[in-house]
């Protein structure tokens, strides 16, 4: 029996509207060193996005760092496989492997190529036990960047996305090399992508466009492999089969994500099968959305902050974070600094405030939406006037055109 554990997208020092996520992520690595310990735990996957940034602060790679090395402390026989994320620079993160081996953990962050061929060596992880009888075969592949995806270029008269196929083709590679040694011994494949039908939430995944193309079918994993961990959306979430999933974040990066359950999926493997079982992770911290369901009016945010009950002298990393849904009606151009004067005699963090667009902006809104794909056949001034109207929830006026004019003919 083979336990693995899945989790991805950590995005270690991300901040939200410029708080520090910091004392949320501390705590959730708690969590899950606890459950590594506690369940006895063979091969930890972390499928992505570790950083939230390409150049991370020093409070970031301390944090990582350290956890490195207590979920080693934890579980010394443990083995960890961490793949880059889209978020990620796949150098940085491979740097310290000389350091990270002598903890067990292995780092892919890229596909990196000798005379053509995949250096398949590079992602292919065996796990044995002490009789060196194999148990499990793991394929980890990062998130593919262009230069990971040579056979990009656009083939004549191919009707299909090159995106989709060399996705696929890299895939493909990657198993067909190592087929002749898997010999039925499970295997679990790695991802960094957005994989269609899956649900992505609002501002925080940053959409990947590779050559126009931002997501792949699940075809695009062999079919062969028992299991396959994805990264990349924040919510946990099976796509097209059972056995392909997303692990999901462990606290929510963007007020859309407010309504997220989070879990890491523990994976248990022998000779009959897989099994898969959902841990979930607690919130460290309340996120709010004010009101529950509806919307509020400006005036009444100060009772309903009031009715939260919160002690005044909640240290600054402790107060909950709290998105207001605002109602349209009375609302006046500088409701923004009027919110956060109301808010400022509260121990929380205003992270969001919406107030939905009017009925006619948004209409216009999902016409703009379904025609994402034609964006080039789009009037710039036109989709100026609606980012504004969604923005500012009003039409741009003479000397706004005027300063977009002139930015596109700089342009
Ligand atoms: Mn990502």
């Amino acid at each position: 029996m083979v336990r693995v554990l899945h989790t991805g997208d950590w995005h270690i020092g991300q901040t939200l509207r410029g708080y520090s996520r910091e004392y949320e992520q501390a705590q959730v690595f708690d969590q899950l060193i606890g459950i590594i310990a506690e369940r006895e735990i063979d091969v930890l996957i972390v499928a992505g996005d570790i950083f939230d940034s390409q150049n991370p602060s020093g409070e970031a790679q301390r944090l990582f760092y350290e956890t490195i090395e207590r979920l080693h402390r934890a579980r010394p026989s443990m083995k960890t496989v961490i793949v880059a994320g889209n978020h990620d620079a796949a150098g940085r993160l491979e740097a310290p492997h000389p350091l990270l081996a002598r903890f067990n953990v292995r780092v892919v962050g890229n596909v990196r190529r000798r005379d053509g061929r995949i250096d398949v060596e590079r992602h292919h992880i065996v796990l044995a036990d002490e009789h060196k009888e194999v148990l499990l075969h793991i394929l980890a592949v990062s998130y593919p960047t262009a230069t990971c995806l040579p056979a990009l270029t656009r083939l004549e008269d191919e009707a299909g996305s090159p995106v989709v196929r060399a996705v696929k083709e890299l895939y493909d590679e990657l198993y067909e090399s190592i087929r002749p040694k898997l010999q039925g011994v499970p295997l679990i494949v790695t991802g960094h992508l957005h994989v269609m039908g899956a649900i992505q939430s609002e501002g925080a995944e940053r959409r990947i466009l590779v050559g126009g193309q931002h997501a792949v079918p699940h075809d695009v994993f062999p079919v062969e492999a028992s299991y396959v961990a994805l990264g990349h959306l924040h919510k946990a979430q099976r796509v097209g089969r059972d056995t392909v999933r997303y692990s999901g974040s462990l606290i929510p990066l963007s007020a859309t994500e407010q309504p997220y359950k989070h879990s890491v999926t523990l994976l248990s493997i022998d000779s009959s099968g897989i099994t898969m079982e959902h841990i979930p992770i607690e919130r460290p911290l309340p996120f709010l959305r004010l009101p529950a369901t509806g919307e509020i009016r400006l005036t009444d945010l100060h009772d309903h902050l009031a009715q939260l009950g919160l002690a005044s002298d909640l240290e600054p990393h402790l107060r909950p974070f709290v998105q207001v849904r605002l109602a349209r009606e009375g609302l006046l151009s500088g409701y923004r600094e009027e919110l956060d004067r109301i808010a400022d005699g509260f121990p929380v963090r205003i992270v969001e405030a919406r107030v939905e667009p009017l009925p006619g902006v948004a209409a216009q809104l999902d016409t703009a939406a379904d025609a994402f794909t034609h964006l080039a056949e789009r009037d710039p001034e036109e989709m100026f006037k609606l980012a504004f109207a969604k923005r500012f929830n009003a039409e741009p006026t003479v000397d706004h055109l005027d300063v977009f004019h002139r930015v596109q003919a700089e342009v």
